[in-house]
């Protein structure tokens, strides 16, 4: 009988997530840094349970020598989406990195294919290289694409079938194919309104940025002006701030900065 260090074995996988992880995060950085919408929204990583391994080799007849080469998803990086159009650029980020820093082994679109269960998903197998002391590593992974609803509706599933050790009854099957549409609807109910959302998004991450900065202008002006002067600005930034207006906000940035440079040309 085969005796697997687990331990030892999984390591490398626990290691493919997490610089998976950190990647993707990476690139959700990037949009944030340029001010444009992410088609990533959040990024999960989990490493397959030793049991939920065994569990699948049984129920696939995979010999237990053969279950790292055989189960692909033991290292499962899941990228979480806002809108459907996301996946497709999500999926374009990660075809462009083939062949780079990873390679593309097989992909699976459970979305155009809608599995029997009603799960949708975009899946794309990669053989990752680790660099280990013993060096190069090349490792299968699992990449699962989805959108916000997809995944509430998959994780709810998820434990469903746990609850009922794989065998959902039918009657609670049909009622999660029912809402597996639902999710579906929203989805594309949120497309037809995704500019608004967008725009919506951009203003406020125009204001966050605007109300950063006159925070930071203030923060200066309290070294070169007078307290008094200060503090009526702060008080007028609150006034301004609670009317909420944008316009007037940059107004008042400018009227901030043109006081900074006023007061930096006296005391120099
Ligand atoms: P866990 O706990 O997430 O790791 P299959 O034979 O279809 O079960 P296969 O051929 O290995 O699986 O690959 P596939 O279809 O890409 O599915 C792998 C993973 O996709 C599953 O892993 C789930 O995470 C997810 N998945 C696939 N089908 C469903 C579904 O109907 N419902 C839900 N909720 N998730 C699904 P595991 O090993 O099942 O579980």
């Amino acid at each position: 009988m085969t005796v697997i260090n687990w331990k030892e074995r999984l390591l490398p996988y626990e290691q493919v997530v997490e610089e998976l992880k950190i990647k993707f995060k990476g690139i959700q950085k990037e949009y944030k840094n340029l001010q444009i919408h992410s088609p990533i929204e959040s990024v999960e990583g989990r490493v397959k349970s030793i049991a939920s391994i065994l569990e699948k080799a049984d129920k696939k007849n995979i010999p237990i020598e053969h279950v790292f080469d055989k189960i692909e998803d033991i290292a499962g990086v899941r990228i979480i989406c806002r809108f459907v159009e996301d996946i497709e650029k999500v999926v374009s980020l990660i075809y462009q990195r083939d062949g780079e820093d990873l390679t593309i082994i097989e992909e699976e679109d459970y979305i155009k294919n809608t599995k029997k269960s009603g799960y949708r998903s975009y899946h794309i197998t990669i053989s990752y290289p680790i660099m280990t002391i013993e060096g190069r590593k090349d490792i299968k992974g699992e990449i699962q694409i989805r959108t916000l609803a997809m995944n509430f509706w998959a994780t709810i599933e998820h434990s469903l079938r746990y609850k009922y050790n794989g065998n959902i009854p039918e009657e609670l099957k049909e009622r999660l194919h029912v809402c597996a549409e639902a999710a579906f609807k929203l989805d594309n109910e949120m497309t037809t309104i995704r500019d608004e959302l967008l725009e919506a998004q951009k203003i406020v991450n125009l204001k966050n940025n605007l109300v950063n900065e006159i925070l930071e202008n203030l923060q200066n002006l309290y070294y070169i002006a007078k307290i008094e002067k200060v503090t009526q600005f702060n008080r007028e930034f609150i006034n301004l701030y609670n009317e909420g207006n944008i316009d007037k906000l940059f107004d008042f940035n400018r009227q901030l900065e043109v006081m900074t440079n006023l007061y930096k040309v006296r005391y120099n």
